[in-house]
């Protein structure tokens, strides 16, 4: 008798496949993209994610990589019973689910003494947020823990309402879309017990505190406070409760969000600000932008400071008064100016609360997706390229290395083609001739340094690269219109058009960006240093559909986003090699129970000893390869759960009776 394969049903069990048995298979896809039938077509690839989507079944395996499907609505999967599930489990035991992922990162740090990552991608409103709050609520929750880590815990959960309250806002594409990178180290000590963490943020989106583009609010801390403060709170800090009445909060013309709700956003804030160790006082104060006093200045000293500028002609100082434009652009830069030092300041005080260095640490990096809108501009910029350098890493880490793992252990394979976007991440970032050193040149320019210069420049040093089209460039053949202000990038996922002036001097790119297009390609270079010290987990994330609407699976989007994350050059490396794994000692261990030659020890070369037991359990030479330390075959031994198990389970029977009979 021979098992094709093990499919896990929707309730999570394990059922071993008779060969030609018609299976349920038919119904919600292979759990692994690697058992495809036909896994060199993307059609194939994504009528399996769509078949496992209408059964809910959001995750799929592509060997260690998960794959995730936003859902868009809330599935009965989390719950500690299904923690409980998942625990200490391997990866082909049961369906796949981001616990999964989480606790075989955890057992690998602990096992391994090494550092892992979690590098959670995906576009903008692909599920990445939520995806890191449950690997959080898995390490929270499941660890072992000791009675005075328990307020560690509740900092650990409650630092996240916190950031989401301040570095959160609606966007077009996401109700709760992240302005801010985070990446957060979770330290464990040696028995694997969280102890610490600390988190690192990237550039948050600061233009949003002065200006929302229409259909999208300013970050949710506003209305939280305006909807869910008492009326002493209000009127402590002179607020009125309508959003409306505010010029920072209007813009967007969208106070409300059908998905949240502000007054509950509020309690929960207030009671994670408590829980971290926030006093009252800095409670109040910690919500900025309000009246002078409040901000400790004296009241004309700021009117005058942003009314008026200080010149200085022929050795004389004179004060001039600022147009109302220019003023305007002074307050607005004050605004964005304290609440940046606002939300670094909030990081530093949650830093605070959960600092303590462990033995070994799990990285998890949130960070923000690719965005494309009408209007993109710095920032967007900044987010994009980011989620450039990520993709980079992957390639780096996945395609390449599991490339050369082959190479290393000498095992023939097909090289497989992908595309690498260091080209583009160059065009951005290489010294003197990528943008974001023109960029700099240009803001530090003598004179007026002006946002059409820099196009010019640009234009001037990039015009014929592959990836890099203006106006001026495109000569009309392009399919979108590009404006006279604009440059659009071919990114890896898209193109997007970028203005480079603004409709206030808040989003425009000199001198605003001074300095901040370099220190974010600084941060984010080092973070890249960090992310490749330590061993990486993906998971990537899947926007079914632009609506944010449950139950609808969008092809075209789907497609577009398969392509672009290089799920199927990802899926062909991992087959055009082998799928599963093992070094040698571990696969003996785990496998000897099941040949009477290899039970209960093997003497023998390990090597020779896991031939001994592949071929006796009945492995066609095609279907599996011996590397130098690692055997490599198609699929997990198939029998793995049922024979194992029943091996195990007759093994300790028998020792119980020797006991028994010892006992005698
Ligand atoms: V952005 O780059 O920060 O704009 P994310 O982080 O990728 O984006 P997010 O996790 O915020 O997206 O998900 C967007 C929304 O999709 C959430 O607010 C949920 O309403 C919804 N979502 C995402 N994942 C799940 C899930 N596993 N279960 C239920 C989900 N709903
Ligand atoms: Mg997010």
């Amino acid at each position: 008798m021979r098992y094709q394969a093990r499919e896990v049903g929707v309730d999570g069990r394990v059922r071993l496949v008779l060969e030609g048995a018609l299976t349920a298979r038919d119904r919600v896809g292979v759990q692994d993209f690697v058992l495809l039938e036909n896994f060199n077509s993307e059609a194939a690839f994504i009528e399996n994610l769509r078949r496992r989507f209408t059964e809910n079944l959001i995750y799929t395996y592509m060997g260690s990589v998960l794959v995730s499907v936003n859902p868009y609505k809330d599935l009965e999967i989390y719950s500690p019973q299904h923690m409980e599930r998942y625990r200490g489990v391997s990866y082909y035991e049961i369906s796949p689910h981001i616990y999964a992922l989480s606790d075989n990162t955890y057992r690998a740090m602990k096992t391994s003494r090494r550092d892992q990552c979690i590098l959670i991608s995906g576009e903008s409103g692909a599920g990445k947020t939520e995806a890191s709050k449950k690997i959080l609520l898995y390490y929270a929750v499941s660890c072992p823990a000791h009675q005075r880590m328990a307020s560690l815990r509740d900092c650990l959960l409650q630092s996240t309402p916190v950031l989401e309250a301040f570095g959160n806002a609606k966007t077009l594409r996401n109700d709760n879309s992240s302005r801010f990178g985070k990446y957060m180290d979770i330290q464990f000590d040696f028995r694997g017990v969280p102890v610490g963490a600390h988190i690192l943020n990237y550039l948050l989106e600061k233009s949003r505190v002065v200006h929302q583009n229409h259909g999208e609010r300013n970050y949710h801390v506003f209305y939280q406070l305006l909807e869910g403060g008492t009326e002493e709170q209000l009127l402590h800090l002179h607020l009125d409760r309508n959003p409306q009445k505010y010029l920072y909060l209007v813009k967007g013309n969208c106070p409300r969000v059908s998905s949240m709700n502000d007054k509950n956003g509020w309690k929960a804030l207030v009671k994670a600000l408590s829980v971290i160790g926030f006093t009252e006082g800095e409670v109040q104060v910690g919500n900025p932008l309000t009246r002078t006093h409040l901000l400790g200045v004296d009241g004309a000293a700021l009117t005058e400071a942003l009314t008026h500028k200080k010149l200085t002609a022929n050795g004389e100082e004179m004060i001039s008064p600022l147009t109302f434009e220019q003023a305007g652009a002074a307050r607005d830069a004050l605004a964005q100016a304290v609440y940046g030092r606002t939300f670094t300041w909030l990081v530093e005080k949650i830093n605070q609360s959960l600092a303590l260095d462990g033995s070994s640490v799990i990285g998890l990096l949130d960070i923000y997706g690719f965005e494309v809108f009408q209007h993109n501009s710095f920032e967007q910029f900044c987010i994009n390229y980011c989620s450039e350098k990520l993709q980079q890493l992957f390639i780096e880490l996945t395609l390449r290395s599991e490339q050369e793992e082959y190479e290393t252990e000498g095992v023939a394979w097909e090289p497989v083609q992908y595309f690498d976007n260091k080209v583009i991440c160059d065009l951005i970032e290489e010294k003197h001739k990528g943008i974001i050193s023109i960029l700099d040149e240009e803001c530090v320019r003598p004179g007026e340094a002006c946002d059409l210069s820099f196009l010019e420049k640009l234009e001037d040093t990039l015009g014929g690269h592959a990836h890099f089209v203006t106006h001026k460039l495109a000569n009309g053949k392009t399919r979108r219109v590009l404006g006279r202000e604009e440059f659009r990038l071919l990114h890896y996922a898209g193109e997007v058009n970028y203005t480079v002036t603004g409709h206030s001097s808040s989003v425009t790119w000199c001198p605003g960006a001074l300095q901040a297009a370099t220190q974010f390609k600084n941060s984010l270079t080092k973070l890249m240093e960090t992310l490749m010290s330590k061993e990486p987990s993906y998971v990537r994330c899947i926007k079914p559909n632009d609506a944010k609407q449950p139950g609808r699976f969008d092809e075209v989007l789907v497609r577009h986003q398969v392509k672009y994350l290089g799920l199927m050059e990802n899926l062909r490396v991992r087959r055009a090699g082998f799928a599963y794994r093992r070094h040698f000692e571990a696969f003996l261990q785990r496998y000897k129970p099941l040949c009477p030659e290899t039970w209960p020890v093997w003497q023998g070369e390990l090597a020779e000893g896991v031939s001994t037991l592949v071929q006796y359990l009945g492995y066609k030479p095609e279907e599996y390869k011996m590397g130098r330390y690692l055997v490599l075959s198609e699929y997990p031994v198939p029998e793995e759960i049922g024979v194992i198990q029943a091996a195990w389970r007759g093994m300790k029977a028998r020792r119980r009776a020797r006991r028994r009979r010892d006992a005698a």
